[in-house]
């Protein structure tokens, strides 16, 4: 070894521990990811997960909190400058004001850093006193996650597997009436490619309404400030041969390669690389609802989504995270106060068995993972019901479309998820034997004591198996 490179490793040396000893010793950071599909809850939980971390009255189930360890928990600015800070105040407004109400959907990445002082366990309580611990909360996409599958493809594999799809899908006819009309080997032309890719994102669409998971490419559903550029104008086609030069199909291909390059890639890098803690929300409910094939595409899509956190599967990815991992992942099924609670072990039992293929690899990759049923924001109460000669188990609250309240009688989740998952990917198009309803509850007017956050259903158990080990 020469000198140089000796000191040189000196230097490279004394940073690092510098480092890390400001950020493992004195200021750990903990960066939980959040993510699911739109409409999974993904704002809903973010927000009520930093109320009742703030206003430490509803969350016994974290163990850090009911042992009185958590002394302070404020919101500070958060480290990354280019990232918009997840709203947290609007949000809370809307869910706890007077006139409560859901959030807006957020389309694209944000983030808020939340410092906890807290006091350790054992032997290092009376060494090092009251540590602060930050907690940086990331929410984005689960869309963007899928898309990870696009990056070891090329375009014409893409392609040919996305037209497979569409072959199957009555929303997929426009588009492929019009695919059929079209020359790929004819000279770009910029109308044709914007009305492929308009066709194209409008079956997305349409295929997300349905109820479909699998809709790649992720921003074309959520464009953010992409809308309408040449990264996202692109559409699935095929061609016996090679694309010709200047061909529409070759300019294709450019524009999936930019995408990945400019678009996929970037997020990776920048945001997903750096989680150590993801909770994936998933809308099960809404899933059953919609129907077998809404299910089956659903235990597709949770499988996509986790081999993003099985490195070894994609050489993309390997290169990008370098060894490092994420070390827990947890499943938790939202909007469970949908369901009275004498059937909220069957819905943790359809997720864990959803998630089952999928997490069994994930869990051969080291990272621990759980199943959970929770509701971040409780908009229901309980009551029986007489019904037909017995008593039914109904949620009772207040309709959003109405205004008006309302009991709720969801249908009876089967105690075998088998019952659920063999229908799914037998194909059928409709549940037998059971009829599963769904139905939109405002959230319910809050009269919050001090120290109380909003009320959820085991809001605090998620953040125990999330974060729990870290605040001892
Ligand atoms: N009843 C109930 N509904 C919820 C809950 N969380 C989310 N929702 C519903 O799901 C919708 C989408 O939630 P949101 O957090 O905006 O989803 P995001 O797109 O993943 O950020 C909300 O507007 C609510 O209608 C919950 O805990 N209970
Ligand atoms: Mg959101």
């Amino acid at each position: 070894m020469g000198l140089t490179d000796w000191a040189d490793g000196l230097t490279r040396g004394v940073e690092a521990i510098g480092d890390s000893i400001s950020e493992t010793f004195f200021e750990p950071v903990i960066r939980l990811g959040v993510t699911g599909l739109a409409r999974s809850g993904k704002t809903v939980f973010i927000t009520s997960l930093v109320a009742n971390l703030l206003d430490r009255g509803r969350v016994p189930g974290l163990l850090a909190a009911a042992e009185g360890r958590i002394e302070a928990v404020y919101l500070q600015p958060q480290p990354d400058d280019t990232i918009p800070r997840f709203e947290y105040e609007t949000h809370l407004t809307a869910l706890t004001g007077p006139a409560p109400h859901w959030p807006d959907s957020t389309r694209s990445v944000s983030e808020l850093r939340l410092s906890l002082k807290v006091r350790p366990t054992g032997l290092l309580s009376g060494l090092s006193g009251v540590r602060t611990i930050h907690l940086d909360i990331v929410d984005y996409p689960g869309e963007w996650l899928l898309d990870l599958g696009l990056m070891d493809k090329s375009y014409a594999e893409w392609a040919s597997e996305t037209l497979d799809r569409l072959a199957r899908r009555d929303m997929a006819q426009d588009y492929l009436v019009r695919l059929r009309a079209t020359d790929p080997q004819a000279e770009h032309d910029e109308a044709t490619a914007q009305g492929l890719a308009q066709a194209f994102t409008d079956y997305l669409t349409a295929a997300r309404v349905a109820g479909f998971s699998d809709c790649t490419p992720g921003r074309f559903l959520l464009p953010g400030d992409l809308a309408g550029s040449p990264v996202l104008t692109f559409a699935p086609m095929v061609a016996e041969a090679a694309s010709k030069r200047g061909s529409l199909l070759r300019e294709m291909e450019r524009r999936f390669e930019a995408y990945k390059a400019r678009v996929v890639k970037p997020f990776f890098r920048d945001h997903f690389a750096r989680i150590d803690r993801q909770v994936i929300l998933v809308d099960a409910l809404g899933a059953i609802h919609n129907g077998p094939q809404a299910v089956e595409d659903l235990r597709h899509a949770m499988s996509d989504i986790l081999s993003a956190f099985r490195p070894g599967k994609s050489a993309f990815l390997s290169r990008l995270l370098l060894g490092q991992k994420v070390g827990k992942i947890l499943f938790a099924a939202t909007k469970a106060d949908h369901l009275h609670h004498t059937q909220h072990a069957r819905l943790t039992a359809i997720m864990e068995a959803l998630t089952r293929d999928a997490r069994d690899r994930a869990d051969f990759a080291g990272a621990q993972t759980a199943a959970l049923a929770i509701a971040s924001i409780r908009a229901t109460t309980e009551d029986t019901m007489p019904h037909e000669g017995r008593q039914l188990e109904v949620v009772r609250g207040t309709l959003l479309e109405t205004g008006k309240r309302a009991a709720f009688y969801p249908g009876a989740l089967p105690e075998d998820p088998a019952r659920l998952l063999s229908p799914a990917r037998a194909g059928e198009e409709k549940w037998l034997d059971a009829d599963y309803r769904i139905m939109s509850f405002a959230p319910a007017p809050l009269s919050l004591k001090p120290g109380e956050g909003p009320p959820h259903i085991r809001l605090d158990r998620a953040a125990q198996f999330l974060i729990g080990d870290r605040l001892s």
